[in-house]
């Protein structure tokens, strides 16, 4: 076939799966037997032949709002007719300016000042980026160490997979950023199996910082970064006083504390942020997706005033921080997010998460004793189930898990390795977290 009939061929030919290298899939068997999604309402998913399918996971950590709700798609409808587009460099719109104070008060303590991104990735990135600056212009620019942890996930930049901790987003990828340590992961099955909410032992794993500082000296360390609750990993709540004694070490030789609040952010946690629920303010927080569920790229870094200020010296003609992307506060973006806002603030979605955690637990912890399940964590809306792996199959039990419940249970859940994750919509009622406990039974029988 000549290369234009080919073409042609291809335009014709219906639902052509060829062409997208789906992210983060098994694209093999996601071509051979795809699972479709074709449009969504509040707790909802539909199928291209109209199965509703009960949405575990808020889209990807992200739809905290549920699906498709009025005033958010009336916001962005209403935006892309006034204004499309106009540049950050050198120029603003009112939005992105009203959702940079809204962020901003929703933060806590002088947490006052939002750099726009368009992805948890960029978010990332921001941050180290600001950090490794903020050093130089006190004059420590030395200060080049970032530290990270195990198991830890910051998105898939070149920063974020080199304080990341997840080896298979690391090893494929060359040698990373130079001058990277982390400290371990504070996961042990023994000490804190089927743990609700931070587990009673860890504490002591932020101490590893001293550890690394006595290596590398403080002098030549710029940041930490962690997530709070490590979610991507298979959601790891931190233990009872980690955070705070990280923050200690952290005050104790200069350096500063960056939470990256990607997932937690935006009353994942029963909080605006983690930070509130834990009472440590970090330096950074590093936020995206829920910031409008999910509905247009954003991202971005909320600093501290004393960050900011460092950077606001010089003459007044000169660009202070010498980066930035092009859709930094996209108007939709933004107008999607104070809509979002006002609609987590009326129907209170952060305080109904915190009321509705217990009830969550017992309900998730309901499925301890089932074949296979190793342990379960649950904190705010989220919850984690490892399943025993399959001899020579690792993962293949909980893709199954994934994959059977799409098809046969109309659910839909994350996976990693062996572990199934489920955060859905802050808006799930009671009656619908039944639902999704007695569907995760079923498919948990339905591997074993
Ligand atoms: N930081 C954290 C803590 C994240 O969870 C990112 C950064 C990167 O965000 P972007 O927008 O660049 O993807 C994330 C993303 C999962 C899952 O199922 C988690 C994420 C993304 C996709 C799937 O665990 N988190």
């Amino acid at each position: 076939m000549s290369a234009v009939h080919d073409h042609l061929a291809r335009d014709l030919a219906p639902n052509d799966l060829d062409a997208w290298w789906l992210p983060f899939t098994a694209n093999r068997a996601f071509k051979k037997n795809p699972r479709m999604i074709s449009s969504a309402k509040d707790m909802h998913y539909v199928t291209p032949e109209g199965r509703k399918i009960l949405d575990g996971v808020a889209g990807l950590w992200c739809c905290n709002a549920g699906h498709n709700r009025a005033p958010i798609v009336e916001a962005i409808q209403k935006q892309a007719a006034e204004l499309d587009y106009s540049p950050a460099f050198q120029f603003g719109h009112p939005k992105a300016f009203q959702l940079a104070s809204r962020i901003a008060a929703l933060a806590p303590a002088d947490l006052d000042h939002v750099f726009f991104a368009n992805s948890g990735s960029e978010a990332v990135d921001t941050a180290l980026k600001i950090a490794l600056a903020y050093w130089n212009l006190r004059g420590q620019g030395q200060r080049t160490r970032l530290i990270g942890r195990e198991r830890g996930y910051h998105g898939v930049g070149f920063g974020g997979i080199s304080v990341g901790g997840i080896v298979n987003n690391r090893k494929f990828f060359g040698s990373l950023l130079a001058g990277v340590d982390h400290l371990p992961h504070t996961y042990n099955r023994a000490e804190q199996a089927f743990s609700k909410g931070e587990p009673e032992w860890g504490a002591h794993l932020a101490d590893d910082l001293e550890r690394i500082v006595t290596l590398h000296d403080a002098s030549t360390i710029a940041a930490v970064i962690v997530e709070p609750m490590a979610g991507s990993t298979g959601v790891l709540p931190p233990p009872k006083g980690y955070l705070k004694r990280l923050r200690d070490i952290c005050d104790k030789h200069g350096i500063l504390l960056i939470f990256d609040e990607v997932i937690s952010g935006f009353g994942r946690l029963g909080t605006a942020f983690a930070a509130e629920r834990y009472g440590v303010i970090p330096d950074m927080i590093c936020f995206a997706k829920a910031v409008n569920s999910g509905t247009v790229p954003m991202g971005g870094v909320i600093a501290r005033k004393g960050i900011y200020d460092t950077f606001m010296k010089g003459p007044d003609h000169v660009i202070e921080l010498f980066h930035g992307y092009t859709y930094s506060g996209h108007p939709l973006a933004a107008a999607a997010g104070l809509a979002t806002l006002d609609l987590y603030r009326e129907e209170k979605l952060f305080e109904r998460t915190a009321a509705l955690e217990p009830v969550w637990a017992d309900a998730i912890m309901s499925l301890k004793g089932l074949p296979n399940v190793l342990d379960i964590r649950t904190v705010g809306l989220v919850a984690a189930i490892d399943l025993a792996s399959i001899p020579d199959g690792v993962g293949k039990r909980a893709y199954d898990a994934m994959d059977r419940g799409f098809r046969d249970h109309d659910l839909m859940i994350r996976i990693t390795g062996d572990t199934i994750a489920v955060t859905p919509p802050l808006v799930i009622s009671e009656d619908q977290i039944d639902e999704l406990v007695d569907k995760l039974r079923k498919i948990i029988l339905a591997v074993a």
